[in-house]
C-alpha cells in the first residue's frame, strides 16, 4: 500500500518543490538551511500584522522577520505591479515579506506557514528560498449558493479561514434558504441574532482578509415599485450597518415579472449611483442574471446579457455558469457572455455543488478548469460547494490554486495536495473515499475509479482479480482508519453515511471476487448460500441509494458479475436448483435475486 510519503513522491511537482497552495509564480530554492530554532523577531513595520502572526514563536533573539508593504518597499523589492503581490525572501540575515499592498504582504505570511508547516514538522529549519508571487484571477472564492440547509455558523468560520489561508479573497453570501436572502423576508433586516451572526461574518472575514459579499435574490416576488425599490435600499442600508461592505443581486432561477432585463439593469444601475457611490467604502456590485448559462440565455440582441451589455454600468460583475448550468469552465464560454454583456464575466463554478444530487458526494479534482484562462478572459471564480462544507475544501483548494496560477495548475497534483492537506493523518484512506465518490452522474459526469480496472468473467485472470480485490479491501478498511485518524472532526461527521457505504460497498465487491474464484470448484449449494450471502438486502439497496459512492465503477462491476455468476451458475445447475433458472433476456437488476433468496435473504452478516 502507498503510504503517505510515497504518495507524495508519485505525485510532487517539480515546479512546485514546498507544495505551497496555490502554486507560486516563481519560487527559487537553494540547499541551504537557516535555523529557525530561536523563532522570530518580529519587525511589523506597519504594524498591522499583529494578529496573524499566532504561528510563530516570537522572540527578541530570533531569526528578524521582516514585514513591509506599499508602492516604494514593493517596488525595491520588485513584487510585481500586481495587487496582492508579495515577495518572499529566507536567507540566513533573515525572512523579509514585501507586499505591494497590505493584502499581498498577508500572502506572504500564508506562505510562509506553509514553508514552515511542510518542512519541518519541528519547525526548527527554513529552506533558503526566495518567492515572488502575485494572483491571475482578481476574484477568487466561494458562493454559498446552493439550496438546502445553509451552512452553519461555525463551517462559515472554519471555511473563511481556510480561504486566507489558500489566498481566497471572496466569500459571497447567498444561501437559497436563508429566508432573508430570498422570499419571503428579503426585504426585512435580519432579526438581532442573525444580524450578530452576519457581523461575526464580516470580522472573520476582515482577519484573513476575505470579502464579505451579502447577496440579495428578490426576484421570485419582486414588484418593480417604488415600494419594493425602498424596501431593498433599506435592507442594503441595514446591511451596510452590519459592516458589509460588498453587495450582489441574484436574478437566477425566476420566471416571469422579475426576469425583466430592463428592470432588472436599471435597479442595479440606481443601486450603484444611489448607495454604492454615496457611501464611498462600497465595492463592485455583483449580479447572477437569468441568463446565467448558453442553455439557458437568449443568444440574440435583444437577449438579456446584450440588453446587460448595453444598459447596466461596466463597473457592475455578471455571473456566469458556462454552457450549461453545471460546466467547465473554457475560453469559448468566456468569449460568449464577454462579447455579449461587454466586460470580463465572473465565473459561478457549480461544483463540487450536489443539491441535485443529495446522495452523492463530489470529492474528485478540479479538472474542469482550463489551464489557458487569464485574467483577460475573466474577473475570476467562485465555487458553489456542498452542504457539506468541510467536505467542499477539497474543491476550494484547487479553485485557490487555479485562481492564483491557471498556467501552472494540474489537477493531479492540486489534488493529491488537497488530500494531504486536509487528512494529513489518515490521507491514504482519505484519497481512497475520494477516487470513489467524485460524480454527480448525468448532470455532470466525472471520472471515478480511474485506477481501478474491473472485468467480467470472460475476461477474469486472477492478476486482474488480486488488484481489484486489493482496492476493494482498500475500501472496506478505509472507514475504520478515517474514524480512528482523522482529527477534523466537523469532516468526519459529515463524509460519515458515505463511510459506512464505502465499507459495505468494499466488502461485498471482495466477497464477489471470492465468489468468482469459488464458482467452478465449490459444490453448488455451498456456492450458492455464500453467493446469497452476498447479496444486497432491500434495506441495503435503500440505504446505499441514500448515499452512493463508487457508481459508476466499483458498484456497476458488483452487480454486473453477481448477475453473470448467477447466469454462469443457473446453466450448470439449472436443473438442480430451478428457482435460479433465468428467464430469457431479464436483467440483473429484475432477478437480482432468485425467488427462493429473496424470502431468505438474510441481513448483511457484518463481519
Ligand atoms: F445562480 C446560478 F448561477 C445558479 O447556479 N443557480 C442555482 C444554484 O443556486 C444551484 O445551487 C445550482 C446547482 O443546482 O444551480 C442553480 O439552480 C438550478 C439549476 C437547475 F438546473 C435550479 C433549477 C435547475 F433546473
Amino acid at each position: 500500500m502507498l503510504g503517505i510519503s510515497s504518495i507524495t513522491a508519485q505525485v510532487s511537482n517539480p515546479d512546485n518543490p514546498l507544495n505551497i497552495n496555490p502554486t507560486p509564480h516563481q519560487v527559487k530554492i537553494s540547499e541551504d538551511k537557516v535555523d529557525v530554532s530561536k523563532g522570530f523577531a518580529l519587525r511589523d513595520i506597519q504594524g498591522a500584522f499583529a494578529e496573524d502572526c499566532d504561528f510563530l514563536s516570537l522572540s527578541d533573539d530570533g531569526l528578524p522577520l521582516t514585514i513591509n508593504y506599499g508602492t516604494k518597499a514593493a517596488n525595491s523589492a520588485k513584487v510585481p505591479k500586481h495587487a496582492e503581490a508579495y515577495a518572499l525572501k529566507v536567507s540566513d540575515k533573515g525572512v523579509t515579506i514585501t507586499g505591494r499592498d497590505a493584502r499581498g504582504a498577508y500572502y506572504g505570511l500564508q506562505t510562509l506557514r506553509q514553508i514552515l508547516e511542510e518542512c519541518d514538522a519541528e519547525r526548527l529549519e527554513l529552506p533558503v528560498v526566495s518567492i515572488v508571487d502575485y494572483p491571475e484571477m482578481e476574484v477568487r472564492g466561494t458562493v454559498e449558493g446552493f439550496y438546502g440547509i445553509p451552512w452553519t455558523q461555525q463551517t462559515r468560520l472554519d471555511l473563511i479561514d481556510f480561504m486566507g489561508r489558500n489566498k481566497m479573497n471572496c466569500y459571497v453570501y447567498g444561501p437559497k434558504d436563508d429566508p432573508y436572502h430570498r422570499k419571503p423576508y428579503w426585504r426585512l433586516p435580519y432579526p438581532e441574532d442573525k444580524a450578530a451572526n452576519i457581523r461575526q461574518l464580516v470580522e472573520a472575514c476582515r482577519r484573513a482578509r476575505v470579502n464579505f459579499v451579502w447577496a440579495v435574490h428578490p426576484g421570485v416576488d419582486i414588484r418593480w415599485d417604488e415600494a419594493d425599490r425602498d424596501s431593498l435600499m433599506c435592507k442594503l442600508e441595514s446591511m451596510y450597518d452590519l459592516g458589509v461592505r460588498q453587495f450582489a443581486v441574484f436574478f437566477d432561477d425566476i420566471r416571469g415579472d422579475g426576469a425583466d432585463s430592463h428592470k432588472q439593469a436599471s435597479w442595479l444601475n440606481y443601486i450603484v449611483n444611489n448607495f454604492v457611490q454615496k457611501h464611498g467604502d462600497v465595492s463592485r456590485l455583483i449580479v447572477c442574471p437569468t441568463d446565467y448559462n448558453e442553455g439557458w440565455a437568449n443568444a440574440g440582441p435583444d437577449g438579456q446579457l446584450a440588453i446587460y451589455g448595453r444598459e447596466l454600468q461596466p463597473e457592475v460583475d455578471v455571473f456566469w455558469t458556462g454552457h450549461h448550468v453545471m460546466s467547465d469552465v473554457t475560453p469559448e464560454t468566456l468569449e460568449f457572455a464577454n462579447s455579449r454583456i461587454k466586460r470580463q464575466a465572473l465565473v459561478w463554478w457549480n461544483f463540487p455543488v450536489n443539491d441535485y444530487c443529495r446522495n452523492a458526494l463530489v470529492m474528485g479534482p478540479s479538472k474542469g478548469l482550463n489551464t489557458t484562462l487569464t485574467s483577460r478572459d475573466m474577473r475570476g471564480i467562485v465555487t458553489n460547494p456542498m452542504e457539506q462544507g468541510h467536505a467542499s475544501l477539497l474543491t476550494f483548494h484547487g479553485v485557490a490554486d487555479w485562481a492564483w496560477n491557471p498556467a501552472a495548475y494540474t489537477w493531479q497534483h492540486n489534488w493529491e495536495r488537497a488530500i494531504r492537506q486536509l487528512a494529513p493523518e489518515a490521507a491514504e484512506a482519505f484519497r481512497t473515499l475520494c477516487i470513489h465518490s467524485t460524480t454527480p452522474l448525468k448532470a455532470y459526469p466525472q471520472d471515478e475509479s480511474w485506477e481501478s480496472e474491473t472485468f467480467s468473467l470472460n475476461s477474469y485472470s486472477p492478476e486482474k482479480a488480486q488488484a481489484l480485490r486489493r482496492e476493494f479491501d482498500r475500501m472496506a478498511a478505509a472507514p475504520a482508519k478515517l474514524r480512528i485518524a482523522l482529527t477534523d472532526s466537523a469532516l468526519l461527521s459529515e463524509i460519515e453515511p458515505w463511510l459506512s457505504q464505502l465499507e459495505a460497498l468494499g466488502k461485498r465487491g471482495s466477497r464477489a471476487i471470492d465468489l468468482v474464484e469459488e464458482l467452478y470448484s465449490t459444490a453448488p449449494d455451498v456456492f450458492l448460500d455464500r453467493y446469497l450471502a452476498n447479496v444486497m438486502s432491500p434495506q441495503e439497496v435503500e440505504a446505499y441509494k441514500k448515499h452512493s459512492l463508487g457508481t459508476v465503477k466499483m458498484q456497476r462491476f458488483y452487480e454486473d458479475i453477481m448477475g453473470e455468476m448467477l447466469t454462469t451458475f443457473s446453466k450448470l445447475h439449472g436443473q438442480d436448483y430451478p428457482d435460479t433458472i433465468l428467464p430469457e433476456g431479464a436483467d440483473f437488476y429484475s432477478l437480482r435475486m432468485p425467488k427462493k433468496a429473496a424470502e431468505t435473504a438474510k441481513e448483511p452478516s457484518g463481519e
